[in-house]
């Protein structure tokens, strides 16, 4: 019944923007950022605009274009631009570092990079090292107040938009938009044409470039979207979770344009302030974050008068947030599973039938099934791996041919998560396969977290696991052996967490430094991190 009947040749900007205008919602408002307000036709002529530049910039179809943009009227623009050409955006993480960029630029070969302002200075660094990299344009848009802007270190988001990071030959996006005609052919991809990529981490080996196809956003859409939270034209959707994310990109671009409905975006950090701020200047009807915001934002004056619905997802949601949230607001908080891989999210509570603690129940469109090492379903109430189907699920991995088979097994797609079903089909995560972490609804990798400590001239040895803060929710810990000459001390506790925050995404840094004489270790010398796990579960619990 979800099969989609798409024809063969079909391009998802046509679906989610071209459509919308054809149906008569040319002046419909699309976009809101800030003060400013964009209509379908005035997105659909930015669209066709940054379309045709890219054409004029030699770019082909299934050429890579990465965008590094803060969530304003830009994205939706340059994403759908890139795909009715027939380009594949690749949209990056804002939060991670040069080095982070430097792999996913030369990873996925792109030649054209969007880039804001302030997160120039990220790819400043690393100009020298981009083989493939062709040209590079900026959105500038003088006078817009991006000065807090959105990710980098604290230099970024203060004072002047940094414009200094523009070199010549550099493009300012608008002028080359100037330049281009308002009209642009529909690329003839093929519904099953590779639409959009994402990056994921994982436990080990560098990120995977996640294959997402002209087909899989509308697939979330018709499921989730409408079967879950039904999305209808007048509503007014508002994405805390930034646009780069597979989350933000579902919340923020592809639902509300699949109904003709209006995105409400905020180019900063969302901190409560701005997110309250957001929902009174906007009312937005749809409101979309993660658990740790949900946090913050109860600890918070404000309103969220005009919200129909809340969401959660990124990682479990404590039901002490639910409770306090519906206590204040009489609201729901929906939480679903979602990933990467599968686009958006398949396993979810639904409004007024809502399990605290669990992830809900499969979402119409796909199946779930939790499994154990030979891959045969376990009994209700037993814990196993969570397998998923459905069409929104991401091709491949781009050039890992052994990630991609490990992860899509034939129609079914391995999530890595730990979790069990109880008898009324409600599932319940319990951890992970790997020894991924989940921070505030984005991923750490504890390894990469270790070899960032291991380069500090005074750690011996490390090894990072997740521990849980005041709210059961789960921040990097680290345990340190120093070396010889050196002996603990708050000062050097102080000193390795700047260092980890220094070259990595801020978000991955150790909250807490235990100093060890010795780690726990395997006969082959592996640090066992089960252990550690062991020990500080025993510690807290005495
Ligand atoms: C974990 C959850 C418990 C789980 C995402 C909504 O988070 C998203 O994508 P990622 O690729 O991570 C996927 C992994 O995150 N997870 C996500 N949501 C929950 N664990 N409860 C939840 N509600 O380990 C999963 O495998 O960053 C979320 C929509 C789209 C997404 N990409």
């Amino acid at each position: 019944p979800y099969s989609l009947n798409l024809p063969d040749t079909f391009n998802a900007a046509d679906h989610f923007v071209d459509r919308n205008v054809r149906e008569g919602r040319g002046g419909k408002v699309a976009v809101l950022c800030e003060d400013r307000s964009f209509t379908y036709a005035q997105i659909q002529a930015g669209m066709n605009r940054f379309g045709n530049a890219l054409k004029s910039l030699g770019v082909r179809m299934e050429e890579r274009v990465a965008l590094l943009l803060l969530d304003t009227e830009v994205y939706p623009q340059a994403f759908f631009g890139a795909i009715k050409m027939g380009a594949v955006p690749v949209c990056l993480n804002t939060m991670n570092r040069s080095q982070d960029f430097q792999f996913y630029l030369n990873d996925s070969r792109t030649r054209v990079l969007v880039v804001d302002a302030p997160l120039l200075e990220m790819i400043e660094p690393i100009r020298g090292n981009l083989p493939f990299l062709e040209h590079v344009i900026v959105p500038l848009r003088q006078g817009s107040p991006l000065r807090q802007g959105y990710g980098g270190q604290a230099p970024c988001c203060s004072g002047e938009p940094s414009v200094n990071g523009m070199r010549t030959g550099d493009l300012d996006f608008d002028a080359l938009l100037a330049a281009q005609s308002d009209r642009l052919d529909t690329a003839p991809t093929c519904r099953d044409d590779a639409c959009f990529w994402l990056y994921s981490s994982g436990s080990t080996g560098s990120p995977k470039g996640t294959v997402h196809l002209q087909h899989d956003m509308v697939y979330a859409a018709n499921t989730y979207g409408m079967k879950v939270l039904d999305i209808k034209e007048d509503d007014v959707f508002f994405s805390a979770a930034k646009l780069f994310f597979a989350y933000g990109l579902g919340n923020g671009i592809y639902f509300p344009f699949h109904v003709g409905a209006t995105a409400v975006y905020l180019p900063q950090r969302p901190t409560p302030e701005q997110v309250y701020a957001t929902v009174r200047r906007h009312s937005p009807t749809l409101y979309f974050g993660v658990p740790t915001l949900y946090g913050q934002m109860l600890e918070q004056e404000g309103s969220m008068a005009g919200v129909r619905l809340c969401v959660s997802a990124g990682e479990a949601l404590p039901p002490a947030y639910l409770h306090r949230w519906k206590a204040r607001f009489q609201l729901d908080i929906l939480d679903g599973i979602g990933s990467t891989e599968m686009a958006h999210i398949f396993v979810s509570n639904r409004p007024g039938e809502i399990t605290p603690g669990s992830s809900g129940k499969v979402v119409p469109g796909y199946e779930a099934r939790i499994v154990d090492e030979s891959m045969h379903d376990v009994p209700p109430g037993e814990i196993g791996t969570l397998l998923v189907k459905g069409d929104s699920a991401a091709a491949y991995y781009w050039n890992k041919h052994g990630k991609t088979s490990e992860t899509m097994m034939g129609q079914w797609l391995n999530t890595g998560d730990k979790y069990y079903c109880d008898r009324q089909g409600y599932f319940f995560c319990a951890g992970r396969s790997d020894d991924m972490l989940k921070v505030g609804g984005i991923w750490v990798s504890p390894n990469e977290v270790e070899s960032c400590l291991i380069e500090h001239p005074d750690v011996l040895e490390c090894a990072v696991i997740g521990a849980c803060d005041e709210d059961n929710l789960v921040k990097p810990m680290a345990f340190v052996v120093l070396s010889a000459t050196k002996e603990p001390s708050e000062l050097v506790e102080t000193e390795l967490k700047e260092f980890v925050k220094s070259s990595l995404a801020l978000y991955k840094y150790p909250r807490w430094i235990r100093f060890m004489d010795e780690l726990p270790k395997t006969a082959t010398g592996k640090i066992k991190r089960f252990e550690l796990r062991n020990l500080l579960q025993q510690q807290q619990a005495a």
